[in-house]
């Protein structure tokens, strides 16, 4: 029997539809899934007269290996991963490749790492953005881990990427769980960007009282401005979609209750570890845990009764103010995803072109946005910035926007509208371009009850006060 080129463990949406991109590519594919039910209802209908081999035992499945085996683990992140590396480590060879494909925690990461190298056995751990429709047509693909297993996949996964006019979205990270962390950030920025657009829908339907359609009209309109992205053109689409059941705009039907599988809190979490600031994000992942509370919500609703004038307010200007702030506040999730970037590449030796991350997230993934253009250009003129608000390039912008930002807020707040991603984007802004801060207060209250000492303005040392003598 001829060997295929590579194999994929793990034939949900994502492993199905990369296989069958990876296949249209010319490379040959065998599959496996622990139901054996599903690789047979896709090797019957969508992988049908494909260069795809169906197989039924993990045995079989390593045999129809080409060698060095690739083996690509499409499957839920978690102990399902470490039940196919146990079970795949005794069928293998030196020099094998295992790939984790998934959305893997990166400190998951670094232990398989070790566990597959002590084997004998390559290791990559690979973050994969573009959903469905990327994974047939081009994801973003983030790998890291061992070089030379790279060196190996990298012909597979350059041609199964998407392209730009930038080149293919997909370049070697770094050692060890580099992939994984860029993925993780990737995902925290997404949090920050998605909840930002959604402030700007809520403030458009509250505040101005608009329609859904006059709301999609405006999305429309700023995706072809520098706003646009893919999350502002699916944002406009969503908004064009009726509900077969009620035919009202499909949007309004749906439970405002966000979920969350846990990328957006790892990066919350890592960033405070590293001790890098990322409220926007943060804010983000307070706003999707805020709304899961949703009965005592509706309780609070109606104790805490919200004011609902018909406020005067110059809707066009107020529009004009809203696109300015949503794109400084979408600058500033990306700013501090990129700023805990270069931060645990220092911490975990990764050194990550902070370039090369842009260039790739130009493409195929749900971040993808006209601006990654401009961090993209920063970071190849000054690879060693430590944070994009320091940059010159985005300066101006930022400056200016952030006048609309405070205009947008002021009558946020007296509307009542919640703006938890908006509003933290701004106290980072106005935080981080502040030469004096309220911390010598807090300096001094640490020393009063616990002698933590404090250093003073005026001269070099240590000091701590007697406070109540
Ligand atoms: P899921 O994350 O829904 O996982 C389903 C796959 O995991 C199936 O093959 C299933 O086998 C297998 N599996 C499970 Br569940 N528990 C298992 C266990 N205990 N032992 C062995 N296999 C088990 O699939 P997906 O949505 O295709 O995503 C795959 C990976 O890619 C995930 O890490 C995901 O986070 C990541 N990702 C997903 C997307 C997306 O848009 N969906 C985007 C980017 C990244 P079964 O058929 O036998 O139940």
């Amino acid at each position: 029997m001829q060997k295929s080129d590579i194999g994929i463990i793990g034939m949900a949406v994502m492993g199905q539809n990369l296989a069958l991109n990876i296949e249209s590519r010319g490379f040959s594919v065998a599959v496996y899934n622990r139901t054996g039910s599903r690789t047979k209802e896709f090797i019957q209908k969508r992988a049908k007269n494909k260069n795809i081999v169906a197989t039924y035992s993990i045995s079989d499945f390593v045999k129809s290996l080409v060698r060095p085996r690739k083996i690509l683990l499409m499957v839920k992140a978690g102990e399902a991963v470490d039940i196919f590396i146990e079970k795949i480590i005794p069928l293998l060879d030196e020099g094998d490749i295992i790939i984790d494909g998934g959305n893997s925690y990166f400190k998951d990461t670094e232990r398989r790492y070790k566990i597959v190298e002590n084997r004998g056995l390559l290791y990559l751990g690979t973050g994969i953005s573009g959903g469905e429709y990327g994974a047939l047509y081009g994801p973003c693909i983030m790998p890291g881990g061992d070089k030379r297993a790279y060196q190996q996949v990298e012909d597979i996964f350059i041609s199964c990427a998407a392209q730009t006019e930038d080149g293919p979205c997909c370049t070697y990270l770094g050692p060890s769980s580099a992939g994984h962390y860029v993925k993780m950030v990737h995902n925290g920025i997404e949090y920050g960007l998605m909840q930002i657009i959604a402030e700007c829908y809520h403030l458009m339907k509250l505040g101005l009282k608009m329609s859904i359609d006059e709301i999609q009209q405006i999305f429309n309109q700023w995706n072809s401005t520098e706003l646009g992205s893919y999350l502002m053109e699916i944002t406009s689409d969503i908004f064009t979609k009726k509900d077969d059941l009620t035919d009202k705009p499909l949007v309004e039907v749906i439970l405002d209750k966000a979920e969350q599988k846990g990328t957006g809190k790892w990066t919350s979490q890592s960033a405070l570890d590293l001790g890098i600031p990322i409220p926007t994000i943060t804010a983000a992942v307070d706003a999707r845990i805020i709304s899961s509370f949703k009965s005592e919500r509706a309780t609070l609703a109606e104790r805490f009764k919200r004011e609902k004038k018909n406020w005067k307010v110059d809707k066009e200007k107020f529009l004009s103010n809203l696109k300015n702030a949503c794109y400084i506040c979408m600058i500033l999730s990306y700013i501090q995803g990129m700023h805990l970037l270069a931060a645990a590449s220092d911490n975990f030796n990764y050194g990550v072109d902070l370039s090369e991350v842009a260039r790739i997230w130009k493409g195929g993934c749900i971040i993808r946005a006209k601006l990654l253009d401009i961090i993209k250009n920063i970071y190849r003129k000054n690879p060693g910035l430590s944070n994009l608000l320091l940059s010159d390039e985005l300066r101006e912008t930022i400056f200016r926007r952030s006048v609309d930002l405070r205009k947008v807020l002021i009558e946020a707040k007296t509307w009542e509208v919640p703006t938890p991603a908006m509003s933290a984007s701004l106290n980072y802004y106005d935080a981080y371009r502040m030469d004096t801060l309220p911390a010598n207060l807090i300096q001094a209250q640490r020393d009063y009850f616990g002698a933590h000492t404090y250093q003073r303005v005026d001269r070099e040392g240590i000091f701590h006060t007697s406070w109540q003598a």
